[in-house]
Order: C-alpha cells, then structure tokens, then sequence
C-alpha cells in the first residue's frame, strides 16, 4: 500500500517531465548551454552546514542536470566548475573541492559512459593537483569515442588568462613572421581559445542571484542569452532546467540582423 501511494507520488511528476522534455525537443534547442554554478555555500549557511556540504549536495546536481541535458538533445553543456580566482578561498576548502571530479567520477562515469556523454575540460590543467588530474584524465580518455553530449567542466579556468594565453600564442606567430597581422580576425582568435572545437554557448545560466559574469568566456558569451534565477545550485533540479530551455525557447534569437540587436 504504501509502496504503491510513494509511486504515484513520484511517476506523475515524472511523467509530466517526460512531456515537458519532449515538447522542448520539438522546437529550437540550445546546442551549448553554459552554467556558473552559484549558491553552494549559501545553501549549506542556511541549513547550519559547513560549505563543502553545499558543494557535494552541488556535486549531485551536476549529475541531474548532465542527465537532462543529454536527454534534451543538449550538445554541450560547459560548467563552470573552479575559478582561477578560487585558489584564494581557505586550503582546506580547496583540497576538498579537488577531490569531487574523482569521487563524481568515481561514482557516475558509469552512467555518463552508458548515456554515451564526452567528458572534456577546459582550463589550466598542469596545476591541478596530480589525483585530480588524474581521475579527470581517465574520465576524458574512457569518453573520448562518445559521440553524445560534451560535458565540459571548466577547471581552474579564467577567461582573462585565457585570452592572455591566446594572444600571446598570436603574437608568437606574427613575431616569427607565420602570420601578418592584418591577417588577425575572429576565427583566428577563436582557434586559440580553449573552446576552438565546441560552438559558442547559446545559452549561459547563473544560479544564486549573483548577476556577474565573474571571469567565464568572456569572449565566447558575446551573444548568448543570459538567465539569471535565484535558485541556489544544490537546488536546482530537473524542472529548473526544463524551465529555463523553455524560456530560451520563448526569446528571439535576432543577432546579426539589422533589426533589435540592442546597438541602434
Ligand atoms: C564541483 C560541485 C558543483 C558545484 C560547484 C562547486 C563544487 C563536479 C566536478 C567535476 C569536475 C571535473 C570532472 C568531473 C566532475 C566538480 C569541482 C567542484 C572542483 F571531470 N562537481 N564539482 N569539480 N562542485
């Protein structure tokens, strides 16, 4: 009896999702969505909880929210995982946070294999810690024949340093006399940004009410929409997604044309 109230209680919900799911599929789909996932300390404060356990209750919505992106027919889903900036934050806090890829992966790789998802990372990767480095290399290497979404984790990645690392690629070339400068335009740029194989994000997401872009793809945001929700990562669930490809749906996509680009 109880078994069987606990089931309606979850399969409609369910059921519901799996209609959502598919009406969003029928119309234009963000191929790159990219999220600053904000707010995990915050809801770790409001429960009297130290704040790595907002970031592995975190660590559990990066696993559903990959889930439904892949199911919404997603091709990349980039999450801004660790800042350059965020090597300022207390050591413990730090070892800590280095150690989610390995137990995440260690735990859900499995399931990310059988949905057939490539994980990627962008960011300095050389000063990671060496366990840290290594599970996420594993992850990148048992992936890297999967043809179904890309789950890019932004490391240890700041998009000032970035383009630093992209000019200073492009000044090399010139001084060596292999390109003239005239010859410097946005797709030669972009071939030296960490995202050169991936599309531009379509879509960026910040949780939490912060409204910053705080040092992500500077460059690459150029013409995305951006939603902001108060929502706190941790709590960010299925239908929070869902909600927020919906309204992606709901806006026009005008860049380039003449009319409403904002700058007329
Ligand atoms: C981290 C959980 C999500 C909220 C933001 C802060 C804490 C998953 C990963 C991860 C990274 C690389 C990878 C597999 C998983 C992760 C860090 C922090 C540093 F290949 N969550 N998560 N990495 N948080």
């Amino acid at each position: 009896m109880l078994g069987k109230l606990m089931r309606k209680k979850t399969a409609e919900p369910d059921r519901l999702l799996a209609e959502e799911i598919a009406s969003v599929k029928s119309r234009h789909i963000p191929a790159h969505v990219a999220i600053i996932m904000d707010g995990n300390g915050r809801w770790a404060k409001k429960r009297n909880l130290p704040r790595i356990a907002g970031h592995h209750e975190g660590m559990k919505t990066v696993r559903k929210i990959s889930r439904i992106a892949s199911d919404m027919g997603i091709k990349v889903l980039t999450l801004y995982a660790f800042s350059t900036e965020n090597w300022k934050r207390p050591k413990l806090e730090i070892d800590f946070l280095m150690k989610l890829p390995g137990e995440f992966l260690s735990t859900y790789l499995p399931e990310l294999i059988e949905q057939n998802v490539k994980v990627e990372m962008i960011g300095n990767f050389e000063l990671l810690p060496s366990h840290t480095k290594n599970s996420i290399q594993r992850a990148i290497d048992a992936t890297a024949e999967n043809d179904g979404m890309t789950l890019n984790f932004a490391m240890n990645y700041g998009s000032r340093l970035e383009l630093i690392q992209c000019m200073q690629e492009i000044a090399k070339l010139a001084a060596e006399g292999k390109i003239d400068p005239s010859e410097i335009d946005e797709s030669l740029i972009e071939s030296h940004l960490m995202t050169s194989h991936l599309p531009e994000p379509d879509l960026l997401i910040r949780t939490s009410g912060e409204v910053r872009l705080s040092n992500f793809m500077l460059w690459q945001l150029a013409y995305a929409e951006f939603s902001f929700t108060d929502v706190l990562w941790p709590d960010f669930d299925e239908q929070c997604m869902v909600s927020e490809i919906k309204e992606f749906q709901t806006r026009v996509r005008r860049f380039g044309s003449v009319e409403g680009d904002g700058n007329t």
